[in-house]
């Protein structure tokens, strides 16, 4: 029988490549391990619990309303993170601003709890984005300053996909590997080893509903990919469509539109982290002009257009914009 290593075994195997206190990053990924297991265990009985299913009645800081797993997740990471003692703060997609810990602790994390939780009603994958940073202020509390260091200064970021399996993929700049729930046994167990995306993808995964509004740069290239055959893939979900794309080889798009002139994705809690994963496996990330992990952020609900993927469709992508 071929031997099973668990995320936690993993986690201590790997602590040493961590540039700070070892203990430190098991603590972290601790809160995220545990709380996507209860967050995991809640969105699978979502058609069937109707206490659970269903708009909450407000909207979040983003004026898009708030499902109720959404506040479910939000509550359960903060309260793993708030746990573990090593966060002293947090933002989240659900909040207007910064939550505090009062703590002490040496980390901020910046999160989307339930990513595409709009394909929640609809049986269809969501996800759970992270990104940590180690904390520069030094007063009593966290400031902003410690959430607008620009995506190179993560020490890991990682997300989990609620799928057709739960999976957890994470990174502390060292390679990207892959968990999958084993839920028989409810453990996170290594499954992707070392994760690289193809240089050359197969998929372009962009919501053209919206391609009236694309500049006539992005335009050529999505005409471009359907003259080469390239496959089309959207779901909805951002975390789901990433991850088809790292595993399989493709090009994500959320270009600016007339709707959102500034891109519609975050990027503290959904361009960074994935930006510092894809670029670990040897693919790119960009806002069509600057490298994502590049950016200085100036506001904590900062949007960017989003160019991820494959590194050859986003050095092509880059290409047909600058021309
Ligand atoms: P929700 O969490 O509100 O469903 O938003 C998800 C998201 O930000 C991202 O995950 C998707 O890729 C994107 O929106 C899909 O949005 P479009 O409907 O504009 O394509």
């Amino acid at each position: 029988m071929a031997q099973i290593k668990t995320l936690a075994e993993f986690i201590t195997e790997r602590q040493h490549e961590f540039t700070y206190a070892t203990g430190e990053l098991s603590q972290l990924l601790t809160s995220f391990r545990l709380a996507a297991k209860i967050v995991n265990r809640e969105v699978n009985k979502a058609g069937l619990a109707e206490d659970i299913l269903g708009a909450q009645g407000t909207d979040n800081v983003q004026g898009e309303a708030q499902q109720k797993l959404d506040v479910y997740a939000n509550d359960m990471f903060i309260r793993m993170l708030r746990s573990q003692g090593e966060v002293c703060a947090v933002a989240s997609e659900e909040n207007d601003d910064i939550v505090h810990f009062d703590n002490g602790g040496r980390y901020v994390v910046a999160m989307d709890p339930l990513d595409g939780s709009s394909n929640i009603d609809v049986n269809v994958s969501i996800g759970t984005i992270f990104s940590i940073y180690r904390r520069i202020s030094t007063g009593p509390k966290a400031t902003m300053e410690d959430f607008m260091q620009p995506g190179t200064a993560q020490v890991a970021a990682g997300y989990i996909v609620y799928g057709s399996s739960t999976m957890l993929v994470y990174t502390t700049g060292h390679g990207v590997n892959g968990f999958t729930l084993d839920p028989s046994i409810g453990t996170f167990c290594l499954s992707h080893p070392n994760i690289t995306t193809p240089a050359d993808g197969l998929y372009y995964s962009v919501n053209e509903g919206n391609s009236t509004d694309f500049s006539q740069g992005v335009k050529t290239y999505i005409e471009n990919c359907k003259k080469s055959k390239t496959g089309a893939r959207y779901i909805g979900s951002l975390v789901a469509d990433f991850h088809r794309n790292l595993l399989k080889g493709g090009i994500y798009l959320y270009p600016a539109t007339a709707k959102s002139p500034k891109g519609k994705l975050r990027l503290l809690y959904e361009a960074n982290p994935l930006a510092m994963i894809v670029e670990q496996a040897g693919g790119s990330a960009t806002d069509g002009g600057t490298r994502i992990l590049d950016l200085k952020p100036s506001e904590l609900h900062q949007r960017c257009p989003l160019f991820i993927g494959s590194k050859n469709m986003v050095e092509g992508v880059m290409r047909t914009l600058a021309s």
